[in-house]
């Protein structure tokens, strides 16, 4: 095999974007590449997860006397453990966590970053080794640098991310990251353990033709939402269709897959579920920042997702992103 030392790694990419803004300090791709680093780590148990039953069951102790965690549990200790250790993180809230947490030492202090994260979305897919993903988000602190952060650092509107991404861990693992400049995304290659940009400059297509929900609660939803998911059912040559439908039940996947093919992503809310299902700081934001730095469009029903200002670690929100026009769609039913 003739290997294409062109690649860029994810490494010699950041490198070469500090280029592009003399007065950076070079913390945001410190970050990134620690986020590079524990995702590397995940994904060695995420691929090992298959052999968890001949090598011990998660919460047993295994042959080294050491306790098997979950991978859930495993892969949120990886994400925050580099991150304590990094330079470039005040502190973290995550998903599997209550609480925020603030890393309080002098180096840790001195950065002028929060991350946010979902270690490992769509958990209910790991026993079965269909694709699952990491999702993350990074604010600029408002609180003073040089001292703790604070919660209002992670209370923040999700238009204000300096950065955010995703790693899929799917049949070959990728990372995908977004700042305002665009979108790119990078393939692990397993050879030399470097995640390689494979993807540059992502754009949604502006039209889709796959739509991706749960049609189990379909009856739970609002009328304008299934008005218009009958109306994908009813597309057809002479109008823009057929329309296919797809759902994983990981939004990394199906969302990945949205912003590379185009398509539009559902979570609506339901009779019981009012406010849908997905996080809006570890899943929503993360990924509505991406979507529309790539060009598409991110809606809760009624307004942009990044508006929303959050007033707790785990609100919710119904959720609608890809293409833009299929948003668009959707609104016009909506309304
Ligand atoms: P999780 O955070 O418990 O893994 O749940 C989030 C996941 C998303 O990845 C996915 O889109 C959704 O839950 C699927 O939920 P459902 O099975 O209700 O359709
Ligand atoms: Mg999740």
């Amino acid at each position: 095999m003739v290997i294409n030392r062109n690649v860029l790694t994810l490494d010699e990419f950041t490198i070469q974007e500090l280029r592009n803004f003399p007065k950076a300090t070079g913390e945001l791709s410190t970050l990134l590449r620690d986020i590079g680093l524990a995702a590397k780590r995940v994904n060695v148990e995420v691929n090992k997860a298959g052999l968890v039953d001949i090598l011990g069951d998660y919460g047993s102790v295994n042959v080294q006397g050491e306790d098997v965690k979950k991978l859930d549990v495993y892969a949120n200790d990886q994400f925050m453990a580099v991150l304590r250790h990094g330079i470039s993180c005040a502190g973290i809230a995550s998903e599997e966590q209550d609480d925020f947490v603030i890393f309080n030492d002098e180096k840790s202090n001195n950065s002028k970053y929060v991350v946010m994260f979902d270690p490992l979305d769509g958990s209910s897919n790991i026993d079965i080794n269909v694709s699952i993903g990491t999702i993350f988000s990074v604010y600029r602190r408002i609180s003073e640098v040089g001292q703790p952060c604070e919660e209002k650092d992670f209370l923040q509107a999700g238009n204000r991310q300096v950065a955010a991404g995703y790693i899929i861990y799917g049949s070959s693992t990728m990372l995908v990251y977004a700042t305002r400049r665009g979108v790119n995304g990078f393939t692990l290659d397993p050879s030399i353990g470097e995640f390689c940009l494979s993807h540059p400059n992502i754009k949604c297509p502006a039209d889709g033709k796959i739509y991706s929900v749960n049609h189990g609660n379909f009856y739970e939803y609002s009328q304008g939402v299934q008005n218009y998911i009958t109306n994908c059912q009813k597309k057809n040559k002479e109008n823009g269709g057929p329309y296919t439908e797809r759902y994983i039940g990981s939004m990394v996947a199906d969302l990945h897959r949205s912003l590379i093919k185009g398509g539009i992503f559902m979570y609506p809310a339901t009779t019981s579920n009012p406010k849908g299902k997905l996080r809006l700081l570890y899943e929503c934001n993360p990924f509505a920042f991406i979507v529309e730095v790539a060009g598409g469009k991110v809606t809760d029903g009624e307004k942009r997702v990044l508006e929303i200002v959050p007033t707790k670690l785990h609100e919710r929100t119904p959720y609608f992103a890809g293409s833009k026009h299929m948003v668009e769609e959707l609104e016009t039913f909506i309304k």
